[in-house]
């Protein structure tokens, strides 16, 4: 059976963005693979956290896993600092890059950007990203499209590691829907960044959690294209087109059949609507989200996915270190 790993960063609380272009995927993949979902704790200090709210939103990215459908009794949901091994791996892999190759990541770049003080840490965190995925021995990373010169560094490091030591680690492939499928949904206050959970603007993204209120106001005060026509053309009308992506993702209704109903009647109405489609897909979400709110539920889960996959982990772990020349511990002991 195929391996798949995941994680998103508990970097404050999902989006829509982060569900259609990847956890949405996760429910369906779950069911064809071994699926290892991972809360990615260590990534998200990579820019300045509160500790408090951190530990909150750790949690409750993984209650908002199951409560978009991703079943603990069949994937695997733990968190990433749970299990040494990433940190140990990373640093195998941080002395396995080049330093012109993680300059190179536009990510870094975007998000150093919008940093008073830069940490080693957003420098280096795509080898930490290829640590979680390659110890898992994965076949597929699904993401969203923003992750996707990432994905193609942790293929080459994997690559370079195979080389030079004989096979260790598999090369994964990227899961990465098309932008029309969800695979990079964009800010609903300027359709040129993409949506974001860590926006300083909350008007820019949807959260999963958002009471209706909030969703129906955030929909109307999208920005829009000059003109009043609901048309699909990502150079010409990159709002209306990346709110026809939602609405059609949202409705499983296609672009074709959207353009046709609201075509010519303004966007007002249009925004009327999608804003109660929106609110019809986090209605149940939140539902099952409260559901788990009974202390130890979620925490719970994260144990039992920690014991499934630290020992996965560690065999790939041990091997490459005892690739690299690491001595094991019981040796330096004379045991
Ligand atoms: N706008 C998006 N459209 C489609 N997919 C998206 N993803 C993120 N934003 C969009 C995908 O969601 C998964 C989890 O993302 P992450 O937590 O690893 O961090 P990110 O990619 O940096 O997402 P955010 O929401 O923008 O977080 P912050 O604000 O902390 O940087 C990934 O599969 C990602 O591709």
């Amino acid at each position: 059976m195929k391996r798949v790993f995941s994680g998103v960063q508990p970097s404050g609380l999902l989006t829509i963005g982060n569900y259609l272009g990847a956890i949405r995927n996760f429910t369906t993949l779950q069911h064809e693979a071994e699926c290892y979902f991972c809360v990615v704790d260590l990534h998200a200090l990579t820019v300045p956290q509160d500790p408090e709210e951190l530990r909150r939103n750790t949690l409750n990215t993984a209650r908002l896993f199951v409560a978009c459908g991703v079943d603990p009794t069949v994937a695997t949901i733990f968190v990433q600092s749970h299990v040494p091994e990433h940190t140990t791996f990373s640093w195998l892999l941080e002395c396995t890059a080049y330093y012109g190759e993680l300059r190179r990541m536009t990510q870094f770049k975007d998000k150093a950007a919008k940093q008073e003080v830069v940490t080693a840490g957003l420098f280096t965190y795509p080898a930490l990203m290829a640590a979680d995925i390659l110890l898992y021995q994965t076949d597929e990373v699904p993401v969203g499209e923003d992750q996707r010169q990432h994905l193609e560094l942790t293929r080459d490091l994997a690559t370079r590691l195979n080389s030079r030591f004989g096979p260790l680690v598999k090369v994964p492939e990227a899961y990465i829907p098309p932008r029309t499928a969800g695979g990079r949904i964009m800010s609903l206050q300027d359709p040129t960044e993409k949506m974001s959970k860590s926006s300083q603007d909350s008007r820019s993204y949807v959260a999963l959690l958002d009471p209706p209120d909030v969703i129906r106001k955030k929909i109307r005060s999208a920005v829009t294209d000059s003109g009043r026509e609901v048309r699909y053309d990502p150079e010409e009308k990159p709002a209306i087109s990346n709110l026809m992506v939602i609405y059609s993702l949202v409705s499983g209704e296609s672009l074709d059949t959207i353009a046709e109903r609201y075509g010519g009647s303004g966007y007002g109405k249009f925004k009327n609507d999608l804003a109660e489609r929106v609110v019809e897909l986090v209605t149940p979400i939140q539902r099952r989200f409260q559901e788990l709110s009974e202390p130890g539920a979620i925490e719970a889960i994260l144990e039992a996915g920690y014991s499934k996959a630290q020992p996965v982990a560690a065999a790939t772990l041990q091997a490459v270190q005892a690739a690299f020349g690491l001595v094991p511990r019981g040796q330096i002991r004379g045991e």
